[in-house]
């Protein structure tokens, strides 16, 4: 039909296929190819049944999303869906891979759904800012039930192909699944089965028209975790159309949230996010050919909390583990924490029942650095200081097979001093997981001076496969996240001496839509942490220091910037606190005044977004979107806001830059300058984003 959808002929049947790699995503071309080929196939006396399949390793992944925010061509989705719904012929719809977004939406326009066994299905439009804008909302809740409807439109997660098969969203598992596709059709045209339209059929919806709680108990439900986001509550209000509209007015209005949101600043940031993550697991300037190398086994060295979480992650991944301690005891007490986290994920429902077994098999405890004889790839996890580190790799190089990539797990140790002690620096990298390693997607990878391309796309080729998000950093103190959290630090203390209050901080970065504030962060990490880390630099922190002297060491002490009730994690903002700031200001000769709340936010976020600038011109992260995949990632930034450089065009770098030179004078902080890159983009009127494009 065209160059990306074939039309055949099986004797009665139309096998339409679409072959777009790489996720056969709805373009122009597509859409076009497919209403073409079903206006043919029905035009066609002879054809008496047709088959839509997707040849390559998916079937429709979605929309195409870099059309979004262009001037939209013809046919649109709902043309080419009514098209399929209306053809008065039965269309089976042949998935494998994943049916996603639009490409599940054409799939509830067929009259039978048929897929492989490992095909996932689903709408994930929420987690790009929108919801489905072809039909989803009111064709998938009549395909499934309103309840399991509304939640997997508005947590955006599939379902695998036995629950659609039980929910009655497919109609068989098949092999092919394009062949499978046209013996399930065959059997529906030689039994003359009545066509399965979805839009007439609201069988599903009855009990929920009844008893509506049904359906408002299952949105709020799915609408739990969602604190500033738009579109899951968009979500969940076009389903409940399906309760109370006829189909096409319903239909309308879903059109309508659509645009709406598509325009909207959260998706534009959501979208951003999506391709800046698929972006920042491209290393650069890589020769063609250089490919990673293979890992099949791994050894993690330590089973505190990192890496215990670390040797989870390749459990979960299926790739068997060596974990390494120093002692039985330390050994024993690793391997228990592992067993009970996976209990308790077990115990509510998150993994099945036999998955603690399962992968607590995959990970082997010994004693002894040279159990890493046989691994590709060994990742330390032992104790933040240098001397440990050196001791540890100097071992690691007299163990460790020739190839094997050696990874350190510091949060900010120079990898190239590390690197210096063996005698393969070019297999010596970062990789960098953030607590709860199982858990956090991040995992910043640091690139040493000697470290070669090979081994650096070998770390980010493990880190995708155990789930990971990987964004490759340089050698810096602190390396990207870290770098920029010490400057949000360094001006959290500072707004204390000026007059502002940890909760009054903390309230703002949390309305700003940050998980947590940097006053509650310290607590949870623990006030004699950072001491220790101070003492490390010779740096004071006279406020800090005071707490920590004043064995308010955080949530570990059930007082810290916060007091904390027993068993709680609720900060509860404490008058101990304010007479020692006051106290401290007094014998410092300082005087307090009232910080507005658009001043904390402007001094959160503008030194980050500054000291993000200075990363980006000594290439410590190479392209701007990196550093937001990092902040997303691995500190909680809000995702409608896209990262911290993303934000900053949207919020505009001379307004920024401005801001920054005020408060650099206003607080006698040089460093608060703006830096060179971000004064030149901001005089030339240009964005981080203008960067990328070079
Ligand atoms: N549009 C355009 N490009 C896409 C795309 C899409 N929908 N999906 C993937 N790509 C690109 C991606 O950028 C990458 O490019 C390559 O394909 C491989 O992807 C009307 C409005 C399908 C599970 O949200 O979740 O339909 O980096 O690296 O890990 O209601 O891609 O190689 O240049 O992710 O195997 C809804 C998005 C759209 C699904 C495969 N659909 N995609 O994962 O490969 S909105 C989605 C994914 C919509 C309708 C609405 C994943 C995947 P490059 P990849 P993967």
């Amino acid at each position: 039909m065209n160059d990306v959808v074939k039309l055949e002929r099986h004797d009665v049947i139309a096998v339409v296929t679409v072959n777009s790699p790489p996720v056969n995503a709805l373009s122009a071309a597509v859409r076009r190819g497919i209403f073409e080929s079903i206006k043919a196939a029905a035009a066609d006396p002879e054809v008496k049944g047709i088959v839509l399949a997707c040849a390559g390793r998916t079937f429709i992944a979605g929309a195409d999303i870099t059309e979004f925010g262009k001037p939209p061509q013809s046919p649109g989705l709902n043309e080419v869906i009514a098209e399929i719904e209306n053809c008065g012929k039965p269309v089976v719809a042949a998935i494998h891979g994943t049916a996603l977004g639009g490409g599940l939406e054409i799939t509830l326009g067929c009259h039978f759904r048929v897929a492989t066994k490992e095909a996932k299905l689903g709408l994930p439009e929420v987690k790009l800012g929108l919801l489905p804008g072809a039909g989803g909302t009111q064709r998938l809740p009549r395909a499934v039930g309103p309840e399991l409807g509304v939640k997997m439109i508005v947590t955006g997660d599939p379902i695998g192909a036995a629950e659609a098969l039980k929910h009655g969203l497919i109609e068989e598992i098949v092999e092919g699944p394009a062949a499978g596709a046209e013996a399930f059709l065959r059997k529906v045209i030689a039994e003359n089965r009545p066509l399965r339209i979805l839009r007439n059929d609201d069988s599903k919806l009855a009990a929920a028209k009844a008893d509506r709680t049904l359906f408002t108990n299952a949105a709020a439900a799915a609408n739990k975790k969602n604190r500033g986001l738009d579109a899951p509550l968009a979500c969940a209000e076009a389903v409940s159309w399906t309760l109370d509209l006829p189909f096409d007015e319903a239909l309308k209005k879903e059109r309508e949230s659509f645009l709406r949101l598509v325009a909207g600043d959260q998706s534009k940031a959501q979208r951003y996010a999506f391709f800046s993550e698929r972006e920042a697991a491209k290393v650069q300037n890589v020769p063609e050919g250089t490919k990673p190398r293979p890992v099949e086994r791994v050894a993690i060295i330590g089973a505190g909390t990192m890496g215990g979480g670390i040797a989870m992650s390749f459990a979960n991944a299926g790739i068997p583990v060596t974990l390494i301690e120093t002692g039985e005891e330390q050994l024993k007490r690793g391997m228990g924490i592992m067993q009970k986290n996976y209990d308790a994920t077990a115990a509510r429902g998150g993994i099945p029942a036999d998955a603690p077994a399962k992968r607590m098999a995959l990970i082997t405890g010994v004693v002894g650095l040279e159990n890493v004889k046989d691994a590709d790839l060994i990742i330390e996890a032992v104790f933040e200081t240098m001397a440990i580190k050196k001791e540890v790799f100097t071992a690691l190089d007299a163990y460790a097979k020739p190839g094997a990539v050696l990874a350190s797990n510091t949060s900010y140790l120079n990898i190239d001093e590390i690197a210096k002690v063996t005698k393969r620096p070019q297999d010596v990298l970062g990789m960098h997981f953030f607590s709860p390693a199982n858990v956090m997607k991040l995992c910043e990878i640091v690139r040493a001076d000697k470290t070669a391309l090979d081994a650096l796309m070998t770390a980010v080729a493990v880190a995708r496969k155990i789930a990971k998000v990987p964004a490759v950093v340089g050698v810096a103190d602190g390396f990207v996240g870290n770098r920029m959290l010490a400057a949000r630090s360094k001006q959290s203390e500072k707004l204390l001496f000026e007059g502002a209050l940890p909760q009054q901080v903390d309230a703002v970065v949390i309305k700003f839509g940050m998980p947590m504030g940097p006053f509650a962060m310290g607590d949870l990490a623990g006030l004699d942490i950072g001491w220790r880390s101070r003492q490390d630099r010779g740096i004071k922190s006279p406020i800090a220091d005071g707490l920590y002297e004043a064995g308010r060491n955080g949530q570990k002490t059930g007082k810290g910037y916060y007091k904390y009730e027993a068993g709680s994690r609720a900060p509860i903002p404490d008058p101990e606190v304010e007479k020692l700031i006051d106290d401290t200001c007094k014998s410092l000769g300082l005087t307090r005044r009232i910080v507005s709340d658009e001043e904390i936010l402007e001094r959160m976020m503008y030194p980050m977004i500054n000291e993000g600038a200075r990363i980006l011109e000594e290439k410590v992260a190479s392209r701007p979107s990196d550093i937001d995949v990092i902040w997303l990632y691995g500190y909680g930034w809000p995702i409608f806001r896209g990262g911290p450089m993303f934000y900053a065009d949207q919020v505009g770098l001379k307004h920024i830059a401005e801001r920054l030179s005020v408060y650099a004078k206003q607080t006698n902080d040089p460093s608060l300058e703006p830096s060179a890159l971000l004064k030149r983009l901001a005089d030339e009127d240009k964005t981080f984003a203008s960067l990328a494009k070079g």
